[in-house]
C-alpha cells in the first residue's frame, strides 16, 4: 500500500482530538543509516545509526510535529498559525500551513536564520517578521499574542506538536526490533527530547528493558541545561539551538534522569568537526545542530577511554546507538561555503585537466 503519512500511520498511538483533519505531505518514514564508517573512526566496536530527520518533506523532523499541530489546528475551524523559530519550525508550519489553506506568521531572531530556512519560509507563503532579539524574546512574544488573539501556536508548547514528533521513537524502534542502548540528539528548545522519551514509553509498553538512554546535547554557547539556569544571550554556530530559555527544559532533564542518560554541551570546534566528518565518512550532510548529537557522543567515548576507571564517559562497546540528525546540510550551506578554497579553474582542454588530476 502506498504511503499516506505519519498520521495515518501511527494515528492510533497519538493523543489527537476527534476533531482534526489531516494535513500530510507524506512526512516521516525517514531512513536509519548504519554508518560503519564513522563508527569505526570513534572507535569501533558499538553499531551506530543515523536517524535522517533532514529527509523529511521540508528539510527537518519538524515536519512530524507540525503535521499533527496543523492537523488540530484547521479541524477546529483556526485560519492563521503563528511561531517563533530559529528557522526549521517556520518553514515547517509554513509549507504544512499552505497545505491546509491557512495563514501562517513566523517570528524569526534578526539576522541569525540560515539561509535555506528563512527563504522556504518565504517560499511557502509565510509573512516573515524579524524581531530585533533572540528565539526567547520571539517565543514569549509569540505566547502573549496567542493568549490574546484567536492565533494558534505551533510551537512545541502546543501539545500536538508532541505527540506527532513521538512517531520518529515508534519507527526506529518498529525498524531495530527493539529500542537502541542509547539514542543522542541534539537538544535546543528540548521538545524532541520530550518527545523521543515520551515515544519510547509510550512504545515499549514501560517495559524497562526496552528504553535507550537518552544522550541530549547542546552547544556550549547556548547550554541553560548544563549550566543549571537560563542563558541571556546565547552564541552558537549551530543557529538552529541558539536558545537560551528551553520550553521544555524541564521535561528534558527529565528524559535524562529517568533513562539514566544525561545532557551535555559540546564546543561549536567539535559541532562543525563532525559535521564534516559525517559528510566525508558516511555521505550525510546535515546542518551544524545536527550534528551536534554526534559530536557529543564522540566527546564522551573520548572522555570515557581517557579515564576508564571514572564513571563519567560512555561505554558503548557491544551497544547499539542511534544519533538523530534533525535537519538537511542544504539549509546552512553557507556554513560550507564560507570558508572553502574555492574550486580551480582550468581550460576547456583535456591537457590542463590531466595536469590538475594527475598532478603532471
Ligand atoms: C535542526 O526551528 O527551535 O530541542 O525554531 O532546527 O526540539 O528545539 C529548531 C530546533 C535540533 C532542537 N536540530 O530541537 C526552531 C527550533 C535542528 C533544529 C533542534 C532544532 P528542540
Amino acid at each position: 500500500m502506498t504511503y499516506q503519512g505519519l498520521i495515518h500511520t501511527y494515528g492510533h498511538f497519538l493523543d489527537l482530538p476527534i476533531h482534526s483533519r489531516t494535513v500530510s505531505l507524506l512526512e516521516g518514514r525517514t531512513p536509519l543509516i548504519r554508518a560503519d564508517n564513522l563508527s569505526r573512526h570513534l572507535g569501533g566496536g558499538f553499531e551506530l545509526f543515523i536517524k535522517y530527520e533532514g529527509l523529511n518533506p521540508t528539510g527537518s523532523f519538524k515536519d512530524r510535529g507540525m503535521t499533527a499541530a496543523v492537523s488540530e489546528a484547521l479541524g477546529r475551524g483556526a485560519t492563521t498559525v503563528i511561531c517563533a523559530s530559529t528557522g526549521n519550525t517556520a518553514a515547517s508550519a509554513a509549507a504544512y500551513a499552505a497545505r491546509a489553506g491557512m495563514k501562517s506568521i513566523v517570528l524569526i531572531p534578526q539576522g541569525k536564520v540560515a539561509a535555506g530556512k528563512l527563504a522556504g519560509a518565504i517560499a511557502y507563503g509565510a509573512q516573515v517578521i524579524q524581531i530585533d532579539g533572540s528565539f526567547d524574546d520571539a517565543l514569549t512574544m509569540v505566547v502573549e499574542i496567542t493568549n490574546k488573539h484567536p492565533i494558534c501556536l505551533v510551537n512545541s508548547i502546543n501539545p500536538y506538536r508532541i505527540e506527532g514528533q513521538k512517531t520518529a521513537a515508534f519507527e526506529i524502534v518498529d525498524e531495530l526490533g527493539s529500542a537502541p542502548d542509547w539514542l543522542c540528539l541534539p537538544v535546543g528548545n528540548a521538545g524532541n527530547i520530550t518527545s523521543y522519551w515520551a515515544g519510547f514509553k509510550q512504545y515499549s509498553g514501560l517495559k524497562s528493558a526496552l528504553l535507550p538512554r537518552m544522550l541530549g546535547v547542546q552547544a556550549a554557547g547556548a547550554a541553560p541545561l548544563v549550566l543549571g539556569h537560563a542563558v541571556e544571550n546565547p552564541e552558537t554556530v549551530a543557529t538552529a539551538i541558539r536558545i537560551g530559555k528551553p520550553a521544555r527544559g524541564e521535561q528534558a532533564m527529565q528524559a535524562a534522569e529517568e533513562s539514566q542518560g544525561r545532557i551535555i554541551a559540546v564546543s561549536d570546534e567539535r559541532i562543525l568537526e563532525m559535521q564534516k566528518l559525517l559528510a566525508k565518512l558516511e555521505g550525510i550532510w546535515v546542518e551544524p545542530a545536527s550534528a551536534t548529537g554526534l559530536a557529543g557522543l564522540a566527546a564522551e567515548i573520548e572522555s570515557g577511554k581517557r579515564r576508564p576507571e571514572a564513571l563519567e564517559g560512555l561505554k558503548v562497546e557491544g551497544q547499539k546507538v542511534v544519533a538523530v540528525c534533525t535537519g538537511h546540510g542544504l539549509k546552512d550551506s553557507e556554513i560550507i561555503t564560507r570558508d572553502m578554497q574555492k574550486p580551480s579553474v582550468v581550460p576547456p582542454r583535456l591537457d590542463a585537466l590531466e595536469e590538475v588530476i594527475l598532478g603532471n
